[in-house]
């Protein structure tokens, strides 16, 4: 089992926070906001044909269709932005544009705004955004994430002039928000009866080497005040770099000690909608993601994501080549396919 992790804590201290809240929905999904069985709408770009009708195997008939081309939109709206690094204006407009979706899926949504200092001593004025469906249903609900902030850092990329630059981040970000931007959609389409959150987290990317504490700061801030706010999920999937070309997604390692049988019933899941292919039975790396920091604080929590310790993550990882000409829509369709049918079986 290899492990990729910083040796060193590092403190980050969170100074500032406020809680807003707004677009509500009490109850039924069913209708809601300007949603429809179409794709996102009226964001052009999506070029690529259409992978929805050519699953392996057609989830059951109540598990809806995950539109593949829908999730692509959203996730080429986050990327036409630029990068999402935090302080720019592109991350305070995907942030607004997230608040937006989110509403017009009908969700009541909750923007907790904090300032985050780095490793690097840069105040990072962080918005984690925060939707839930079905919010009168107070118990077992399901929590699903991603984070929407990009490294400011191409500092993988084989091309050591390119360090410095800012990554698009069509997979290490987007991707795991298209999908659940996509999900919230066919959400108001078809109530799933219980309760879900759909959690937007900032400063995810900002970490360092050997400082463990840099990365996931958002999801930090979130777990810190979960039970404060009364959001405690009895438990959570994060998507993370969703959208590669090969990918796989073998079992993360805290995500298997933490949470075996949720672990398990995501890939019944995957196998039910016919995508066991892509969710291999064998154990992946420990990666220090969002999903720690709920873990830490007694969430049983998983990691979807596609690193395999034979091979590291998807070789465009933190390089210059995490762009939109490198994402496969079908892996956005395996993996959007596979959640749907974890939330509807
Ligand atoms: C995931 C995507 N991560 C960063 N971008 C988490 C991570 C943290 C991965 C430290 C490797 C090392
Ligand atoms: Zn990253």
């Amino acid at each position: 089992m290899q492990k990729i992790i910083g040796a060193l804590v590092v403190t980050a201290a969170i100074l500032t926070a406020g809680v807003s809240c707004g677009g509500a929905r009490n109850g039924s999904a069913t209708g809601a906001g300007t949603a429809s069985t179409g794709t996102a709408g009226s964001v052009d770009g999506a070029t690529t044909g259409s992978v929805n009708g050519s699953a392996p195997d057609a989830a059951a008939a109540s598990v809806p269709e995950f539109n593949a081309d829908s999730a692509y939109v959203y996730l080429k709206r986050q990327v036409d932005f630029g990068p999402r690094v935090p302080n720019s204006e592109a991350h305070r407009k995907t942030g607004d544009m997230l608040v937006a979706e989110l509403k017009r899926s009908g969700a009541q949504v909750h923007e907790q705004r904090f300032d985050a200092t780095a490793f690097d001593g840069t105040v990072l004025h962080s918005r984690n955004i925060f939707a839930r469906f079905n919010p009168e249903k107070e118990t077992a609900r399901l929590l699903l994430l991603a984070h929407y902030d990009t490294r400011p850092w191409a500092d993988q990329d084989p091309d050591e002039s390119k360090h410095k630059q800012p990554i698009d981040g069509a997979n290490d970000g987007a991707s795991g928000v298209a999908i659940l931007l996509e999900t919230a959609r066919q959400l108001a389409i078809k109530n799933p009866g219980y309760g879900i959150d759909i959690l937007f987290v900032d400063a995810e990317d900002y970490g360092t080497d050997n400082r463990e504490d840099s990365w996931a700061m958002g999801a930090k801030y979130f777990a810190d005040n979960m039970d404060a706010n009364g959001w405690r999920p009895s438990r959570a999937i994060l998507l993370d770099m969703v959208g590669g070309g090969n990918a796989q997604f073998p079992y993360e390692y805290y995500s298997q000690q933490a949470a075996p049988e949720l672990n398990t019933q995501f890939r019944q899941a995957a196998g039910a909608a016919g995508y066991a292919s892509y969710f291999p039975q064998s154990m992946g790396g420990a990666v220090t993601d969002d999903h720690v920091k709920l873990i830490e604080q007694g969430v049983p929590a998983i990691d979807i994501i596609d690193y395999d310790p034979r091979q590291g993550f998807n070789p465009t990882w933190h390089t210059v080549s995490d762009n939109i000409g490198n994402i496969d829509k079908t892996t956005l369709k395996a993996v959007g396919q596979s959640l749907l049918q974890f939330i509807y079986k």
